[in-house]
């Protein structure tokens, strides 16, 4: 026999043999009678099908002539099941297009009739079910979570008056302040057209080309060039509504309000160097993280805040409320904690809904409303335009994840009619109004509840013109970057060089370098420094310069940061030897403070302890990067220290986290590991045994940013 023919004739007793065991596996998994009471005609009911209803009768084989024979055309069934997963993806969102979703409910603290008459924001008994989905902006859908990048922050409320969609971002202001540059910044900040690079990054030639050429951008950068960017978590990021829109109480008096989500966790962030190395191990870093805590009963909950202003305050204000590149600083407006959210189930099925679901900004309620902020005008048309053919046609609103759930009118209470999968059968034959023929069974209008657009005066010529009142591009990303405490602004500073590095136009950095100049002069120097750039920047002439204002403390993370460990995780290294009670403090102490704490250990199956029991570990060390937690932990004996002082994996998984500024505990024996890994002791480093209460108050603090400078000046 040739070898061809007996692997092929192998291969073919394989598939024989494979598709009787699989046929006993699933008789044993899916027709498996659950009581002794199940009957024939309950087999019947788990019979897999064809889309048509026919049963099928073998799911592993297409129909030949002959057992090593060509497939035959004829064979539907598998031309059904083929065909049907040839079609299963769906245009990716042009932007957005990686994201995480999850169900939950908002709920009001007490009624905010004073200012609006949004009926979900009236009663505080009431809970008003919601979807929720994060993205990334720029990444394609099969990215990684931790590009540098705005996150979306998008709800869909399901109230009794229809869909209320929220669709925000975790930065409170944008790049462009005209929805006509859309389509250009998101072609700049894309992969190349030509080859295709990078995915997911801003650093490279186009992005900045059109950025230093886009003077407004200048705020929007600090916020991304900040630690901002690298959320910690979904659950650990605030959220804006970023336009000014107007809300409307029931007497028609009308006042400006800017939407804010605060975490209840605080808002944390990763370091850029860690970022990179979560995209490499854990690509579904955020995703996951978000995933799991829902599991696990941990439902993430964020606080609704609005800033309300008058239209008198609103005159006083140094800019213009509809720039979008501007933000209201709390210290002049406080917000008004009006309601929580809380997210409390994951998705049943990742594309039906976090997929499916079509946010849309024209999807207000009564007591809501729009201002003519240009940016958001232009959005109006582009969200409800872009569902048209990512889910292919006018009917996605019958989508369950879309459907207005909340309201009793169902949906499709009107004489709108077919279209491509249109899903309903509606009845009769009046499809228009006014109509004498259905009986006044109908729909008809409800002025008394229909929504009725505030009646703005307009006037003006028709023109294409930005205001003037739109011109300072600088003083606000000075407000941004002189707010930040010096940690913040080295990250900013690291962020620039690091992009600008990416850009091999020296003329595109120059002109970059001659913005920052007018932002603020150690950005500016910093940068340059971080170049190695001497051109002069002097030669940039704004129409109108940036003045100082008063820093705002509540735009810095660090300078509010919670000091908490719930939410957290804390990573303990075991190595053979390892103190078991040391291990069972931990885990107590952690529990107490509601963070998760995981075990690793060189190997997946555990290590022994010093009696040498084997303790399950959660995740071996090599799939499990120190960059993954919040604080950490070793745990060894001293002969296993000495075996991991020898071995990269372990010396890096200890420097990291060192050099990360994170609170290192360990036990005394593991010193030897600590020394290979170059663990300089401070106030971060803390001797665990039984007694863990140092271990868990510097982990609360946050991290050791005085290590920074010594051990990671460039970020
Ligand atoms: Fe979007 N944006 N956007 N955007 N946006 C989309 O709509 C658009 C902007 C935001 O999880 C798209 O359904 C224009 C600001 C989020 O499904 C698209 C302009 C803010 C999401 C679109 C903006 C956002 C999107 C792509 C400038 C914060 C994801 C798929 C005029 C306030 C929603 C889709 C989800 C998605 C257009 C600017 C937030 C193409 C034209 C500002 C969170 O329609």
């Amino acid at each position: 026999m040739n070898s061809l023919f007996s692997t092929a004739l192998l291969s073919v007793l394989c598939l024989g043999l494979s598709h009787q065991v699989h046929a006993q596996a699933q008789a044993t998994a899916t027709t498996k009678p659950k009581s002794e009471k199940r009957t024939a005609e309950a087999k019947e009911e788990g019979t897999l099908t064809t889309n048509h209803g026919l049963p099928v009768a073998d799911n592993q084989n297409q129909l030949k002539a002959g057992v090593r024979g060509p497939v035959l055309l004829e064979d539907f069934i598998f031309r059904e099941k083929m065909q049907h997963f040839d079609h299963e993806r769906i245009p990716e969102r042009i932007v957005h297009a990686r994201g995480s979703g999850a169900h939950g409910y908002f709920q009001c603290y007490e009624s905010q009739a004073d200012i609006t008459k949004a009926a979900f924001l009236q009663d505080p008994a009431k809970k008003t079910e919601v979807f929720v989905r994060f993205s990334t902006v720029a990444g394609e859908r099969g990215s990684a979570d931790l590009a540098r990048d705005v996150r979306g922050f998008a709800v869909k409320f399901y109230t009794k008056e229809g869909n209320y969609d929220l669709v925000g971002n975790n930065i409170p202001v944008f790049f462009i302040q005209d929805a006509m540059k859309f389509p250009d910044l998101v072609h700049a900040v894309k992969p190349e057209p030509h080859n295709g690079i990078p995915q997911a990054a801003s650093a490279h030639d186009t992005f900045w080309d059109f950025a230093s050429l886009m003077p407004e951008i200048n705020h929007m950068l600090m916020w991304v060039m900040s630690d901002r960017a690298l959320p910690r978590s979904y659950r650990m990021m605030e959220g804006f509504g970023v336009h000014t829109f107007r809300l409307i109480n029931a007497k028609g008096v009308a006042s400006f309000v800017k939407f804010h989500w605060r975490p209840k966790l605080g808002v944390q962030s990763v370091l850029w160097d860690e970022a990179t190395k979560i995209n490499g191990k854990d690509p579904d870093f955020h995703r996951k993280d978000l995933w799991e805590a829902i599991e696990r009963g941990d439902f993430p909950e964020y606080e609704l805040g609005l800033q309300v202003i008058d239209d008198a305050t609103a005159a006083k204000l140094e800019f213009d409320l509809l720039d979008p590149t501007k933000l209201v600083p709390e210290e002049i407006v406080p917000l008004r904690i009006v309601g929580k959210l809380v997210l409390n189930r994951n998705p049943d099925n990742f594309f039906a809904e976090t997929e499916q679901i079509a946010f849309l900004p024209t999807n207000l309620v009564p007591g809501i409303e729009f201002t003519n902020d240009p940016l958001l005008q232009g959005r109006l048309f582009s969200y409800q335009d872009t569902q048209l053919s990512r889910l292919g046609g006018p009917n996605f609103h019958q989508l369950p994840i879309n459907q207005p759930k909340g309201c009793p009118m169902g949906f499709g209470t009107n004489f709108q009619r077919d279209g491509m999968h249109q899903t309903m059968v509606p009845k009769g034959r009046v499809a228009y109004e006014p109509n004498s023929l259905d009986g006044g069974k109908g729909p008809r209008e409800n002025p008394a509840q229909g929504f009725i657009s505030a009646p703005e005066e307009m006037t003006g010529p028709k023109v294409r013109k930005r205001s003037e009142t739109f011109g300072d591009h600088y003083s606000q990303a000075r407000l941004f970057f002189r707010s930040q405490n010096e940690t913040e602004q080295r990250h900013i500073i690291n962020a620039f060089t690091f992009e600008l590095s990416k850009v091999q136009s020296k003329e595109v950095r120059v002109r970059m370098l001659a913005h920052l100049a007018q932002v603020d002069a150690t950005l500016h120097s910093g940068v340059a420094a971080g170049l190695g750039m001497k051109e002069t920047s002097e030669t940039l002439k704004p129409a109108v310069p940036a003045h100082d204002l008063p820093p705002s403390p509540s735009l810095s993370i660090l300078g509010k940061a919670p000091k908490i460990l719930a939410g957290r995780k804390i990573g303990v290294l075991v190595a053979d030897g390892f103190n078991a009670a040391a291990l069972a403090a931990l885990r107590k102490s952690a529990a107490a403070e509601k963070a998760v704490l995981a075990v690793i250990s060189p190997k997946v199956g555990g290590a022994k302890d010093g009696e040498e029991k084997v303790v399950q570990a959660d995740m071996a060390l090599s799939g499990a990067p120190s960059v993954l937690f919040d604080a950490v932990v070793i745990l060894s004996s001293k002969e296993s220290s000495d075996q991991l002082a020898a071995d990269k994996t372990a010396v890096d998984w200890v420097s990291d986290a060192f050099s990360h500024c994170k609170v290192l505990g360990y036990s005394p024996d593991a010193r030897p590991l600590l020394d290979a890994a170059g663990v300089k002791a401070d106030e971060g480093t803390i001797e665990v045994g039984q007694e863990t209460g140092d271990f868990i108050q510097a982990a609360k603090n946050g991290r050791i940013w005085g290590r920074e400078p010594a051990v990671r000046p460039r970020g």
